[in-house]
């Protein structure tokens, strides 16, 4: 079949309608079983630039499917990148009501604040520690607009990746001062620890994940700028919450950020 440009944009509405009423969704594979990889990136593409178009600017990226463990879960042995948002941006002291969400998901991240523009396809890892200015704790909420979570590969890239809301801690650490794979991770719920992990989950060391998005973005003629943030990918496995409770990440080294659901 022809992927034509009023397909993509009809797919990529059918999402962005799906997020903006709450609703869960048939996965786009099982209308279309043979969406390409290529083309649910710019599916992803169009439904950015539609929420551009109505007022949210473009701060950031984040990395999914960045452990072996959820790599291998999904058959699939690649990651995949998607787009953060400032409307995504939540604050640690602001609740954010559990309505705006369908099927909440928290998980631990490690945020980094790039210090200047990187773009190329040969980008590695020491070329992103180079340009990252600071590294933060943070929680990101994955909120897949597909019924139960379940999705193919090209589903979940068409929906920007589950994104939904992520909360950065409040002190940026300098980068150099760490090493990122040997970091640890505690993750509580309410008070009790739900998981825990370390930053060596993420494609071996977060820089690596970061790097990869940096090389498929090159790919297509883009780049990281400066001042963006990213999330380079799950140091766990996301766990659910609901209305009331309280989300806290711990990174040795980072220090701490608390996510509150009302
Ligand atoms: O940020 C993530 O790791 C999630 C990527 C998409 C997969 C999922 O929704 O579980
Ligand atoms: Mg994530």
């Amino acid at each position: 079949m022809e992927w034509t440009q009023a397909l993509k944009q009809e797919v990529a509405d059918f999402l962005l309608g799906a997020e903006l009423e709450k609703r869960e969704v048939e996965k786009i594979t099982s209308r279309y079983p043979d969406l390409p990889i290529e083309v649910a990136y710019d599916i992803q593409q169009l439904l950015i630039a539609r929420k551009e178009q109505s007022g949210e600017r473009v701060i950031g990226l984040k990395l999914g499917l960045t452990s072996r463990a959820k790599q291998q879960m999904m058959g699939v042995h690649e990651a995949i990148y998607g787009y953060l948002t400032d409307d995504m941006l939540a604050l640690e002291w602001e609740p954010t009501p559990y309505d705006r969400y369908i099927h909440p998901k928290a998980e631990p991240e490690i945020a980094f604040m790039i210090g200047e523009d990187l773009k190329g396809t040969n980008v590695t890892a020491a070329d992103v520690m180079r340009v990252t200015s600071h590294v933060a704790p943070a929680i990101e909420i994955i909120d897949s607009r597909y019924e139960n979570f379940r999705f193919t590969l090209p589903d979940v890239v068409a929906d920007n990746c589950s994104s939904t809301k992520f909360v950065v801690g409040n002190t940026w650490v300098a980068v150099d001062a760490m090493d990122l794979a040997l970091t640890g991770v505690v993750m509580s719920k309410n008070g009790v620890v739900a998981t825990t992990g370390s930053g060596a989950a993420v494609l071996g060391h977060p820089a690596e994940a970061v790097a990869w998005a940096v090389n498929k973005l090159g790919e297509r003629g883009l780049g990281l700028k400066k001042g963006q943030i990213i999330l380079s990918g799950a140091l766990t496995e996301a766990i659910p919450f609901v209305a009331g409770d309280n989300v806290h990440v711990q990174i040795s080294g980072m220090g701490s950020v608390t996510f509150v659901c009302r």
